[in-house]
């Protein structure tokens, strides 16, 4: 049996009331719903505060450069499908310097959930504006507020199609957890993006602000619906709905490798002289 000690209890590096210490608990209490040993489960992350999470879990974990987390998930995934990847980084790895990697995740459709600490701020290098700051938000390096139209997540993989989408926020741990749950166990890219506070950068979006506003989608509604679901994905404002918004069961990316279907890469004998053979008949 799978217990929350098995992940580990570690000391952090974040700012007291920091929003990554919930979705970190969030993280650990539907990794143990879903009954996942460590060693079965692989966290990639990028750099960031957000990046950070997977550092103080007992789990597997491959910490790559910034915005490039999802590709090495998506290779990782690809050699060995018995592992659950997921993904688990900031606003700014994800949407800004990942931006690409998001999209092309989603065209993929790969069996890997995305987790983003969505801070609408670049936490680690002290506060910059970050892809889903919102117009007019003043920094340190935006004096005169920010300029650029905000990126909208979750409108985006909805219109692309993407299997899950949902939205959370980190004051609300246990539907967290719940939609993290349904996350791993969806076959196909799912994303969370989880609104969060950061207390040190960002003073306007907070824990209150993000509190009066937040409120789950009523228990009627149907996350199949494309067209409602792009309604529901641009709503942001007084109201800003959170649980899922769309999914599908488009068939993940992995089942177009019939290579895959005769079990995992990683372990299989290779034959070293067919290899060779064919490297040779490229000279
Ligand atoms: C390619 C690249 N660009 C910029 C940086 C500098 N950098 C490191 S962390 C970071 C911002 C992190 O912000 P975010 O991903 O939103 O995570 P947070 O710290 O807010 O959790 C930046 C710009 C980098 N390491 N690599
Ligand atoms: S700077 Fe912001 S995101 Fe980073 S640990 Fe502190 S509160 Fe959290």
């Amino acid at each position: 049996m799978v217990t929350l000690e098995a992940y580990g209890n570690y000391e952090t590096a974040w700012c007291p009331g920091c929003g990554n210490f919930s979705i970190q608990k969030a993280v650990k209490k539907a990794l143990v719903a879903s009954q996942l040993p460590p060693q079965r489960v692989l966290f990639v992350s990028g750099i960031g505060q957000a990046a950070k999470a997977p550092h103080y879990l007992n789990v597997n974990l491959f910490d790559g450069l910034h915005g490039r987390s999802v590709p090495v998930a998506t290779g990782a995934k690809l050699s060995n499908p018995g592992l659950t990847v997921i993904v688990e980084s900031g606003d700014g790895c994800n949407y800004g310097e990942g931006g690409n990697h998001f999209l092309a995740a989603i065209r993929r459709n790969i069996d890997v959930t995305l987790l983003v600490h969505n801070n609408q701020v670049y936490g680690l290098t002290k506060g910059q504006a970050s892809p889903t700051s919102e117009p007019g938000f003043i920094t340190k390096a935006q004096p005169e507020g920010v300029a650029s139209v905000p990126f909208n997540p979750v409108a985006v993989a909805v219109t692309m199609r993407a299997g899950f989408v949902a939205r959370a926020f980190s004051g609300l741990e246990d539907h967290l957890s719940g939609l993290i749950q349904q996350a791993i166990a969806h076959r196909g890219f799912s994303l969370i993006d989880i609104l969060q506070p950061c207390v040190s950068f960002n003073k306007v979006n907070t824990f209150s602000w993000y509190k009066k506003r937040c409120r789950e989608l009523p228990s009627d509604y149907d996350p199949k619906n494309r067209e409602a679901a792009l309604k529901v994905a641009e709503e942001w404002g007084e109201r800003i709905p959170i649980g899922i918004i769309y999914r599908n069961d488009r068939p993940p990316f992995e089942d177009n490798f019939p290579v895959l279907q005769e079990g995992r890469l990683v372990g299989r004998q290779v034959d070293r002289n067919l290899l060779a053979n064919v490297i040779e008949s490229y000279r």
